[in-house]
C-alpha cells in the first residue's frame, strides 16, 4: 500500500455516504464529507510548504475539524503531534522546541501568545477554534476535495505523543504507521467491532485512548461515533440508548454510577463498555454489573505501546485485572535488578514487545536505550504479576507517576516549580486517593529556616506554569520530609500519612 495508515483507516471509506460522526446538535458528518475536509486540509499544509515527516503540533478543542486534521496529516505524510488543551504557553514552548514542529494549529484565543513564542523557533501558526472556524478551515474551504495521498511506509512516523518523565522533561514517543494500524486491527477483532457499531466518544482526542484506541477502532471497523466535546454524565445518559459501545477512563464509570438516572434500561442497548488508562477499582466493576448487567472490559496500554492487554470479549472479564496479552504482544514479568524473567505468580516489572511498541523517544537515544531493550522489549515502569489463569494484574508502579482522571502527572515537574518559590527549601509531590479522579495531587513543602512561604503566591506560580490538571489540590507545610538512611525522600511514608485526606 502507498500509505498504510491513511489507506487502512481512512481511504477505505472513500465515497461512502454513511455516517461517521453524529454530533450533539443532531448533525451528521459522513465518511465522505470527513475525507473531503481532510483532503482540503492536506492541501493547505502542502501549500504552506510542509514536507513529509514534518511535525504538526495541534492544541485545539475537540471537533470534527480537529479529527480531520489528524486524517490530513496521515494523508500528507506529516507527523501529527496532539497536545493537551490545558497546557500553558510555558509547557508548549518545550514541545515546540523539542519536536521542531513546522506548524502549530491552535485556538484563536491563544494565537498571539503562541505566535510570539513559536515564531522565533521557526514554526508557523494557524488557527482552528472549537466551532471549526479559523484560518486553517478558511483556507481549506478554497481547496480541492481530493488530495494525492503521499506514499509512506509502515515504518514511517505517524504521530508524536509527549509523555512526561521522572526527571520532569517530557519525551516525544515516536509512533509509526504500523504501530497504530496493527493495534487498531487487533482491537477490532478482539472487541468484535463492526460497521453497525456506534461508539459514545467523550474522551479527549489528544491522547492514545481517545485518538488511537477509540477513533482508530471505529475507523478500522467502518462504524460511527457519537462525537461529544467532553464527558458530561447527563448527556451520556441521554445518548446511550443510541449507542452500542463506550470507552472511558474509570472516572467516567464512577460518575455514571453516582447518577441515579443511570439505570439498567439506559444501558440496555449497549454491547460493550471498555475501561482503561488508570486502574478500575474491582468495586466499581461489581457496582456497574449490579446496576446494568454489563461487565466492564478492562484493558491496559500506554502512550509508548498503544494497547498491550485486554480482558476477553467472550469469557470471564476478571475484576481487578487487565486480562491477557493481546495477540502478537509478548508480555513478561521481570526482576528490575537483573532483567531476568520471574517465575509465574511473582511480582515484577512488566515488559512488552510487539508490533504495537513505539520506535523510541525523539532525539533521546539514552532514554530510549534505558527503556527499550535491544530485543524489542519495552520496560513499562508498571509492576504486575500473572495469575494461575494467565490474567495480568497491575499491582503498582516502578515509576513516580500520579494518574488523575486518566491524565498522567509526573511529580518532579511540580516539585521543580514548588522548589523555585521564595521561602521554599524543598518539596515532595505525591498522589493520594481521590473519589472522583482516582488519585489527586498533594504538595508537601518544607520552608527555609525562618521563612513563611506565601501559599497564594505559590499557587499563582503553579497556575502560570502548569496545566490545571497538574495543580496540587492542597499544599501542606511540614518541618522536614521523611527520608531513609540513604537520604531518599520516603514518599510511601507521606502517602500513608496523608492518604485519606480526600476520602475520609
Ligand atoms: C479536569 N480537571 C482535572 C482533570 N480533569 N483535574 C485533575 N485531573 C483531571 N483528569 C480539572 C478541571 O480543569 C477543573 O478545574 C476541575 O478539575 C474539575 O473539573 P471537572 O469539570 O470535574 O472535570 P471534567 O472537565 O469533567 O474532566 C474530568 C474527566 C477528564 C475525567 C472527564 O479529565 C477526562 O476526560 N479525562 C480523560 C483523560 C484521558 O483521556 N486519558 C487517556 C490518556 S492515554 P477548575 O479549576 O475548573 O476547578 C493513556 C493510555 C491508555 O493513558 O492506556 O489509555
Ligand atoms: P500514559 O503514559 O498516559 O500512556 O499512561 C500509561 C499508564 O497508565 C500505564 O503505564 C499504566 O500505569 C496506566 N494504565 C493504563 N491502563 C491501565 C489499567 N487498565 N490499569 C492500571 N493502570 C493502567
Amino acid at each position: 500500500m502507498a500509505n498504510p495508515l491513511f489507506d487502512g483507516l481512512f481511504g477505505i471509506h472513500a465515497g461512502k455516504t454513511t455516517p461517521f460522526l453524529h454530533l450533539p446538535d443532531g448533525q451528521i458528518m459522513t465518511h465522505d464529507g470527513f475525507l473531503s475536509l481532510a483532503a482540503q486540509m492536506a492541501h493547505v499544509m502542502a501549500r504552506l510548504g510542509l514536507a513529509p515527516g514534518d511535525r504538526v503540533a495541534v492544541q485545539v478543542e475537540k471537533s470534527p475539524q480537529a479529527l480531520a486534521l489528524y486524517a490530513a496529516c496521515a494523508q500528507a505524510g506529516l507527523v501529527f503531534l496532539p497536545l493537551n488543551t490545558g497546557y500553558t504557553v510555558d509547557e508548549l514552548r518545550y514541545f515546540i522546541e523539542n519536536s521542531g514542529a513546522s506548524l502549530i494549529v491552535c485556538d484563536a484565543g491563544n494565537v498571539i501568545a503562541l505566535r510570539e513564542m513559536a515564531g522565533p523557533l521557526g514554526a508557523r501558526t494557524e488557527t482552528l477554534n472549537a466551532d471549526g472556524s479559523g484560518s486553517l478551515t478558511d483556507q481549506a474551504g478554497e481547496m480541492p476535495t481530493a488530495f494525492d495521498t503521499v506514499a509512506r511506509s509502515g515504518d514511517d512516523l505517524a504521530a508524536f505523543l509527549y509523555t512526561s518523565g521522572t526527571t520532569g522533561r517530557s519525551k516525544g514517543a515516536m509512533l509509526t504507521q504500523d504501530n497504530l494500524l496493527s493495534n487498531a486491527h487487533t482491537l477490532v477483532d478482539e472487541w468484535r467491532f463492526g460497521p453497525d457499531d456506534v461508539l459514545l466518544h467523550a474522551l479527549p482526542i489528544f491522547h492514545t485512548h481517545g485518538l488511537f484506541v477509540a477513533t482508530n477502532v471505529v475507523l478500522a471497523s467502518g462504524g460511527s461515533m457519537i462525537f461529544l466535546p467532553k464527558f458530561d454524565a447527563g448527556q451520556i445518559i441521554r445518548l446511550m440508548p443510541q449507542a452500542t459501545t463506550m470507552m472511558g477512563v474509570p472516572t467516567f464509570y464512577t460518575r455514571l454510577l453516582d447518577d441515579d438516572s443511570f439505570t439498567r434500561d439506559v444501558a440496555a442497548h449497549m454491547r460493550l463498555f471498555v475501561s482503561g488508562s488508570a486502574p478500575l477499582l474491582a468495586e466499581t466493576h461489581v457496582q456497574f454489573e449490579n446496576r446494568t448487567g454489563h461487565r466492564i472490559l478492562e484493558r491496559y496500554g500506554m502512550t509508548e505501546t498503544n494497547m498491550n492487554t485486554s480482558n476477553p470479549y467472550e469469557g470471564e472479564r476478571r475484576a481487578g485485572t487487565v486480562g491477557f496479552p493481546l495477540p502478537g504482544v509478548d508480555l513478561k514479568i521481570t526482576d528490575a535488578e537483573t532483567g531476568d524473567t520471574l517465575p509465574q505468580g511473582e511480582i515484577g516489572q512488566i515488559e512488552v514487545r510487539g508490533p504495537n511498541v513505539f520506535k523510541g523517544y525523539w532525539q533521546m537515544p539514552e532514554k530510549t536505550a534505558a527503556e527499550l531493550r535491544d530485543d524489542g522489549f519495552f520496560i513499562t515502569g508498571d509492576l504486575g504479576r500473572i495469575d494461575g489463569d494467565g490474567y495480568v494484574h497491575i499491582v503498582g508502579r516502578n515509576k513516580d507517576l500520579i494518574i488523575s482522571g486518566g491524565y498522567n502527572i509526573y511529580p518532579k515537574e511540580i516539585e521543580l516549580v514548588l522548589d523555585d518559590q521564595p521561602g521554599v527549601l524543598e518539596s515532595a509531590v505525591i498522589g493520594v486517593p481521590h473519589p472522583d479522579f482516582g488519585e489527586t495531587v498533594l504538595g508537601v513543602i518544607v520552608p527555609q529556616a525562618g521563612a513563611t512561604p506565601d501559599s497564594d503566591a505559590i499557587m499563582e506560580a503553579v497556575r502560570a506554569s502548569l496545566a490545571r490538571f497538574k495543580h496540587p489540590r492542597r499544599v501542606i507545610v511540614v518541618d522536614a520530609l521523611p527520608r531513609n538512611t540513604m537520604g531518599k525522600v520516603q514518599k510511601n511514608v507521606l502517602r500513608d500519612r496523608y492518604g485519606d485526606m480526600f476520602t475520609a
